[in-house]
């Protein structure tokens, strides 16, 4: 019998070989030995007070199961789904709001190590902030920019800035179920105080509470910290680098770049080749710094500066068994804490750099923006002193392949008529006409339950080979990134005939890599720009449209999901439901949200079956629509897509596009 693979990642799957010969453990082993609690893994666990835990289980348990207080199956479901949402949302946002402070500290001047790399987008943002910017310094633009983002936060009244982005349609869905979020901290605070002992106990109260804090992180924490994350750093543009582990080299100083947070990767970037650290590097018998990322920052240095990653989640203590690491700094979301263990047995210095995130055993050395160069060159000093510790000479797996990462908006609508007449038309072109059958946003996590990074792959695959246009984010293009799938020449190798016309006429892979987690927000406003286009639906449910997390396991996956949900994408993530406990709960979310938001969230852990849903929604809207019935091969008439020559061509009059997006 064949071996399950416990990743789908050959280079993973060869270092888990050789750690289970070595009798290390990884997350993949403890998978395995820990399984998951039967009555917590459907939401059928109430933890909330200390009369308990109780545990709503037994034959009838949705009618008749209750806690000590009376709170019903539903309501413990709900509330537990709710507390995920919160705590998505939470992570995101507090990551932007240390974004936010960074730019306001670049404006005020406190800081000389960052400056503000893309004004162009400071101003589109400030158009859309209502910040006048035509004729004033761009650090008094940048000030304003930041604190009217910063009262996103704190407002207690009103609505979150960024919501106007939204379609008409989308928001007055909002409206009508009052989930519109006011301010981020309000939203996750009324979150925790609803799910408290004895308050909220309507699960659809509950759920809809989890839709409005959720689109407190999309259309709030997650798009505040893209937004300002370009404007600090650049908006992002496609770039060609490397993944897997064959990134590490065996003559450098390996250092990874591990977490979310980008600004001590950013500084990192530019430290690795100031001339005397490159001259420290090689009195240590190295021949420089190799900076390699891993997962969010990974996308994040990727997509800005072609930096290579060694890919997802699961692959971080894959990394350390390389040996070849000499140093990973660490901050924010999604480390695992066994990092620390593991590099004992090596000789990696794991760095912790947050000040909300510490991991006994790890050396700390705390980032701060204002002493950004001088701690960045201390991580990187440390790094290279480490080099001559290393005991394993050659490595293990050398693949790397090719990946083009760093799709932005911006970038797709210029992609999409030059800089002139950037735009939207084409690609809703090409779906109206049956080119492109619909989009999926393929995101989250990888997840050692199931063969890591397999389920992304496979329905990256798939769906391009119907015809769909991939756009990937977080640990999902980690895992199309190191299985080659992120290049152009996959759009002609797997992609179906009419996507890969699109690919070919625009030169773009039919998986576009938007980038890291929070880039999700990305993915909302380019399905409101594709709305306002008009030929398709004028909101943004009813799109061809569909989310996928196959390997989701963070909270925040959670808030990803119930904000596209609400935003009107149906969305479908992999394993047991966590609320598969209570029929009354899953029914509100598929069911009921589908009814009010045009989006739904299924759990389904079956890829097939989740490839199943996704397609059957994208051709019932092509349906409503009236769109071309989608059959491979077979395209109605649509404009011409704009290739490199035409785009040259037009005429250079016109304005540039500031758009509101
Ligand atoms: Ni997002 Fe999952 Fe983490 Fe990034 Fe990766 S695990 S929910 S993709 S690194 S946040």
């Amino acid at each position: 019998m064949e071996k399950v693979k416990k990743s789908a990642d050959r280079n993973s799957d060869a270092i888990i070989e050789w750690s289970e010969a070595h009798r290390i453990d990884t997350c993949f082993e403890r998978a395995q030995k820990l399984k998951p609690c039967p009555v917590g893994t459907g939401g059928a666990c109430c933890r909330i007070c200390h009369i308990g835990p109780c545990r709503l289980i037994g034959p009838n348990a949705e009618e008749e199961a209750v806690g000590v207080c009376g709170a019903s199956l539903p309501t413990v479901a709900a509330r537990n789904f709710l507390r995920m949402a919160a705590a998505g949302t939470a992570a995101h946002s507090d990551h932007a709001r240390d974004m936010v402070l960074t730019l306001l500290s670049v404006a005020n001047e406190e800081t000389r190590d960052f400056q503000i790399s893309d004004v162009k987008k400071l101003y589109r943002v400030a158009g859309i902030l209502n910040v006048e910017f035509e004729g004033r310094p761009v650090n008094d633009v940048a000030r304003d920019v930041a604190t009217k983002l910063l009262d996103d936060f704190g407002r207690q009244k009103g609505q979150l800035s960024f919501l106007k982005r939204a379609p008409e349609g989308t928001r007055k869905r909002w409206e009508k179920w009052g989930i519109i979020p006011r301010g981020i901290d309000r939203e996750i605070t009324e979150s925790l105080h609803r799910t408290n002992m004895g308050v909220d106990h309507d699960p659809d109260s509950l759920l809809l509470s989890a839709l409005k804090v959720s689109l407190a992180d999309g259309w709030g924490g997650s798009m505040i910290s893209t937004d300002v994350t370009d404007i600090l750093f650049g908006t992002p543009r496609p770039r060609r680098a490397e993944a897997s582990f064959g990134i590490f080299k065996e003559d450098e100083v390996n250092l990874v770049v591990h977490g979310h947070e980008p600004s001590l990767a950013e500084m990192l970037v530019d430290v690795v080749e100031e001339p005397d650290i490159v001259a420290y590097a090689r009195s240590k018998g190295a021949k420089g710094v190799n900076l390699g990322g891993m997962c969010c920052t990974a996308n994040e240095v990727l997509m800005r500066h072609g930096i290579p990653t060694a890919g997802g989640f699961t692959n971080q203590e894959l990394a350390v068994l390389t040996g070849l690491v000499d140093a990973m700094t660490v901050d924010v979301q999604c480390i695992m804490p066994a990092l620390v263990d593991i590099s004992k047995k090596f000789h990696t210095k794991v760095i912790t750099t947050s000040q909300k995130a510490k991991i006994p055993g790890a050396l700390h050395i705390e980032f701060d923006e204002h002493r950004a160069r001088e701690i960045a060159r201390r991580i990187v000093t440390i790094a290279i002193e480490n080099f001559a510790n290393r005991k394993i000479r050659g490595s293990l797996v050398s693949d790397t392949f090719p990946v083009v990462g760093g799709f932005s908006h911006e970038y797709i609508e210029y992609m999409q008529g030059g800089r002139w007449r950037a735009s939207f038309r084409p690609l809703n072109d090409a779906i109206i006409a049956g080119r492109i059958r619909g989009i999926v946003g393929l995101a989250g996590c990888d997840n050692p339950r199931v063969p890591a990074q397999g389920l992304h792959r496979f329905l990256a695959s798939e769906l391009v080979r119907r015809d769909v246009l991939v756009v990937s984010t977080g640990c999902g293009s980690a895992a199309c990134g190191t299985a080659g799938f992120l290049t152009p020449e996959t759009a002609i190798d797997i992609a179906g005939p009419g996507l890969r016309e699109v690919c070919e006429a625009i030169g773009i892979p039919p998986i576009l890599h938007l980038g890291a987690c929070v880039d999700n927000s990305r993915i909302l406003t380019i399905v409101s720009a594709m709305a306002e286009e008009g030929g398709l639906s004028a909101e943004i449910g009813g799109m061809p449209a569909v989310g996928i997390a196959p390997e989701w396991m963070s909270e925040k996956a959670v808030a990803i999901g119930c904000y596209f949900a609400g935003s009107g994408v149906p969305v479908i993530f992999g394993s047991e439901s966590p609320v598969g406990a209570s029929k009354e709960v899953s029914r509100i979310l598929t069911e009921v949200w589908l009814e009010r938001f045009l989006g739904a969230f299924h759990f389904e852990p079956d890829p097939e079956k989740m490839l199943d849903i996704a397609l059957n929604y994208i051709d019932r809207a092509r349906e409503t629509l009236k769109l071309k019935k989608y059959e491979p091969g077979k395209f109605g008439a649509e404009r011409v897509l704009m290739d490199m020559a035409a785009r040259r061509g037009i005429e250079k009059a016109a304005k540039p596009h500031l758009g509101i997006y």
